[in-house]
């Protein structure tokens, strides 16, 4: 016998009913939100994204002439319209491959409705005039001629290029516009066997971004969502990672693999060293030998669980074939050590990063970012030890510009560097020790906070390097 459920229940019974209902209801959207913003936000392929894929620019005789047009342009990502900023149209903008000593000469046509600019990150170039400077603001419809002069000493390895316009950088580089740069000749610093040695770039970008963390993203290698990456088994490949998006954390890893980091920020490091997974904020850059193994199999290759980042794939690993004669003579070194540890030290400074996220604000000595005042005035040629303090949870990646530094301590330990850098993670409640060298070029510049919504709301001061 059916009965009405009304028939039966009396009124206490089916408020309860119906508040259960509603509890089932509330739970179930919930777990539908929370599956959305937490799952593994790895799309079917039939998914996908039909921006164009970006073009590689070379140098010729000395020189890299371009030509980039920062513009709006409308793609599809998962069937639904995104409107993106893209250098000349693609998701990532062309990369420039550069020898040292070459010179850059971009010609960035603005065709947004806000300002925008260029900045070289990693390059050790003046920061001045119409080379590397950020204080440039190229409004819409200008066009803005950039001479970057790369010196020959530059070292070779991974680097790229993004909008730097206070306060719009997060929002431009998170819609698209930023790509990579190569100084090329990394492979002469290898052992004979590996100098024709295979390379491949994964220029890394959440994409669309928004202020949200935790909302759901695609991971994007070039531009693409979940790229097939082709390799021999016992083959050794060069590949160059890049964060080249505004602020999500890459923590990457090829399962049962080891990467031999070669170079760190561009630099050719002084020790290499092997490890299981990297860690990649927004700006960071490793160069590593990996050597696949299992002929036709698949391995995915993961942007590991990060909070509050959820794990995915971000390419899949096709192994197929043997390498003939393989070889697998992983390098102990590539440069010699210059170790800053043993240089007298002319200045000691303490920066303090903190923040409150309910107000926006993101200070460094309890400033936000004033292009009108100079925070710190330091002397070229000289030697500085700076103190990078934390005072919240969660970590700042730390970046300056035009002169890479070596980290001293972290936390109070000693840290055994690698080389060069030009991006620390602070731990969060923790703090860094570096020391920069100032050599080269005068001028004023910026070191900020590499999550560059933080950047844009004010984790940024000036220094100038002075004669
Ligand atoms: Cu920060």
């Amino acid at each position: 016998m059916i009965h009405k459920i009304g028939s039966y229940l009396n009124t206490g019974d089916m408020i309860y009913s119906f508040s259960f209902a509603i509890f089932i209801l509330i739970m179930l959207v919930f777990e539908t939100l929370e599956y959305n913003a937490f799952a593994e936000s790895q799309p079917s392929p039939l998914d996908g994204m039909n921006f164009s894929k970006s073009q590689d620019v070379f140098s010729k005789d000395g020189v890299l002439q371009t030509t980039i047009t920062a513009a709006y342009k409308i793609g599809n990502v998962d069937n639904q319209s995104i409107t993106s900023m893209v250098y000349n149209g693609s998701l990532g903008g062309p990369t420039l491959h550069v020898y040292p000593g070459d010179r850059i000469e971009l010609k960035l046509i603005n065709n947004l409705n806000e300002s925008t600019n260029i900045h070289y990150h990693g390059l050790h170039v003046s920061p001045i005039n119409n080379s590397d400077n950020v204080f440039l603001e190229v409004s819409p419809g200008e066009t803005q001629q950039y001479i970057v002069d790369i010196p020959i000493d530059q070292p070779v390895g991974a680097y790229w290029y993004h909008s730097h316009m206070h306060t719009l950088a997060y929002e431009q580089v998170s819609a698209g516009l930023s790509g990579m740069i190569v100084v090329e000749g990394i492979e002469k610093l290898l052992p004979k066997p590996l100098q024709e040695i295979k390379k491949q770039t994964f220029a890394m970008r959440d994409f669309p971004v928004n202020s949200d963390p935790t909302q759901p993203t695609y991971r994007t290698v070039n531009g693409e969502i979940n790229p097939d990456v082709n390799i021999k088994s016992g083959e050794t490949q060069l590949w160059r990672l890049a964060n080249i998006g505004s602020e999500t954390v890459y923590k990457v890893g090829l399962p049962d693999h080891k990467f031999y980091v070669i170079a760190e920020d561009g630099y050719p490091v002084w020790k290499v060293w092997d490890t299981d997974n990297l860690v990649l904020p927004s700006g960071k850059r490793f160069d590593v030998l990996v050597t696949p193994t299992g002929n036709g199999s698949s391995i995915p290759f993961k942007a590991l669980d990060y909070y509050p980042y959820p794990e995915t794939t971000i390419a899949t690993v096709n192994i197929h074939g043997n390498q003939k004669e393989s070889v697998k003579t992983i390098p102990s070194s590539l440069t010699s050590k210059e170790d800053l540890n043993i240089m007298n030290i002319t200045n000691n400074r303490v920066l303090t990063f903190s923040s409150n996220d309910e107000e926006q604000r993101y200070t460094i000595n309890n400033k936000t970012f004033d292009h009108n005042r100079i925070d710190q005035k330091v002397k070229l040629g000289t030697v500085e030890q700076w103190r990078l303090i934390n005072t919240d949870e969660n970590e700042h990646p730390f970046h300056i510009h035009v002169n890479d530094f070596q980290v001293i301590t972290v936390n109070g330990e000693q840290y055994d560097s690698h080389g060069l850098q030009d991006m620390v993670l602070i731990p969060g409640h923790g703090e860094v020790v570096i020391r920069i060298p100032f050599e080269d070029f005068v001028g004023k510049s910026v070191y900020h906070c590499h999550i560059m919504f933080h950047e844009d709301n004010g984790m940024m001061g000036v220094f100038e390097i002075v004669k």
